[in-house]
């Protein structure tokens, strides 16, 4: 249960979340040399996500918390679109190095 009080500040939020739903963007994630870049990026639900990997390896971004897992050929670029809001954690299932975040705001 939420106390009373906090539930002006969770309508505030909505209501904002409503006022900029309009401009998708695109997001572009390098994967190259075993790195991901940038390690960390912001984006807002509705945005894709354009994972480019640039190895001759093949490559996933596998989130943590299981919301998605995309696996990329070498040399080929993949796309996702964001359907959920959250800070998501997520790493390649192959080269469990390869790490990064990704901040997606509502
Ligand atoms: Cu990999």
């Amino acid at each position: 249960m939420l106390p009373r009080r906090y539930l002006p500040a969770v309508s505030a939020l909505m209501l904002g979340a409503m006022s900029v739903s309009a401009h998708a963007a695109t997001i572009q994630i390098t994967m190259e040399n075993l790195v991901i870049s940038p390690a960390e990026a912001s984006a807002k639900v509705g945005d894709t996500i354009e994972w480019g990997n640039k190895d001759i390896l093949a490559h996933t971004a596998t989130a943590r918390n299981g919301d998605w897992d995309v696996t990329m050929p070498p040399k080929k670029t993949v796309t996702l679109v964001l359907k959920k809001a959250g800070t998501v954690e997520y790493y390649c299932r192959f080269h469990p190095n390869m790490k990064a975040t990704l901040v997606v705001a509502p």
